[in-house]
């Protein structure tokens, strides 16, 4: 008899700073959530009711179109790979160069003195991309680097090799992100099940933060910062560290009614607003944040120590890369089950 199939392994193309890209094939899916406060509140019973009616901007559930395949970043950029964009550009990433700087950690802060009262000290000069307060190799995902810093590094790979690079529509990032799920996780809907696949707010982290604790997940993912890119499972597509480890930039505007207008082909966010959109939660991050469907916002201008990039470099019919067949990918593109609710 012959043995089962194997899943095909994802195709991987490393561009000129040594970031892989794997090729997500074009598709549809249901984006966003639509999950009632009191299913949540069963699910995440240590949080305050209210925070389950926040969530109106992740509804409604609506069909998406992803027409055209794209190459995703596998993996969260490095530190390693933004300091080779900066030396070869000269590039001054906005923390540096406003003369603000970023955030960081810093155990001696304490946010109760403070009158915002944040997790992290800043904005100070001392803190950037080189320098978020807590250790970093050159294979953990860069963060505080802003919006459009990550525009500067996409329009410059652009411009050096001749593809066109850019961030991912907030689309793009769900439908790669669930590649063909469509629970809470891609591992399914259970909180605590995502400490063995993502590098969350954890048992390793809670010690830096007991006003947390009762936050952090169960186990421990072996990181209370930063992890280096790639130490968990790929998820189907073949993408590292979609949720967890840096909060990603996104190139879509934030709107809380979006869905609800959304063309269903190849949404690009609305035509203006204020606040840019970051997904997927980071290492400081409670699980309730770092669901497929949840979104977050900054100014293009914020820099912080959770937030960091992943970039797209779009297809093109010249550059010989070889197309993986659809028939050889390991998950089903198109799911057969409708939404939970009907589409309002
Ligand atoms: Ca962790
Ligand atoms: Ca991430």
């Amino acid at each position: 008899m012959a043995a089962p199939p194997t899943p095909a392994a994802p195709s991987v193309w490393t561009n000129s700073l040594g970031m892989p890209f794997v090729r997500v094939p074009a598709g549809s899916f249901w984006m966003g959530s639509d999950e009632s406060a009191q299913t949540l509140a069963q699910a995440f019973p240590r949080l305050e009711p209210k925070r389950f009616t926040l969530l109106g901007d992740e509804a409604p559930v609506h069909r998406v179109h992803i027409r055209r395949a794209f190459y995703l970043g596998q993996h969260e950029v490095t530190v390693g790979q933004f300091r080779r964009f900066i030396e070869a550009s000269g590039y001054r990433p906005e923390s540096e160069a406003d003369g603000t700087g970023g955030y960081g950690y810093n155990p001696d802060y304490d946010p109760a003195t403070t009158a915002r009262g944040d997790a992290f000290e800043g904005r100070n000069p001392r803190y950037s991309w080189r320098n978020p307060g807590f250790v970093q190799g050159d294979d953990h995902p860069v963060v505080n680097v802003t919006w459009n810093d990550a525009q500067a590094l996409a329009a410059w790979l652009s411009r050096t090799e001749g593809h066109r690079y850019r961030l991912p529509t907030e689309a793009e990032w769900e439908y790669a992100c669930r590649a063909g799920t469509r629970t809470r996780y891609p591992h399914g809907d259970a909180p605590a099940g995502l400490v063995s696949e993502a590098n969350v707010f954890d048992q390793a982290a809670a010690p830096y933060w007991p006003r947390w604790q009762q936050h952090a997940l169960p186990g421990n993912d072996g990181y209370a910062f930063t992890a280096p890119v790639g130490r968990f499972a790929p998820n189907a597509f073949g993408l590292y560290d979609m949720l967890g480890n840096a909060w990603e930039w996104v190139s879509d505007w934030h709107s809380d009614t979006y869905y609800a207008q959304s063309p269903p082909s190849d949404p690009q966010g609305p035509a203006e607003g204020s606040v840019r959109v970051r997904r997927g939660g980071s290492w400081h991050t409670w699980a309730f944040y770092a669901r497929c469907a949840f979104r977050n916002w900054n100014s293009p201008q914020t820099r912080y120590t959770l937030v960091g990039m992943r970039l797209v470099r779009e297809t093109d019919e010249e550059d010989g890369i070889r197309d993986v067949p659809r028939e050889s990918l390991s998950v089903p593109i198109e799911t057969g089950a409708g939404p939970v609710k009907p589409i309002k």
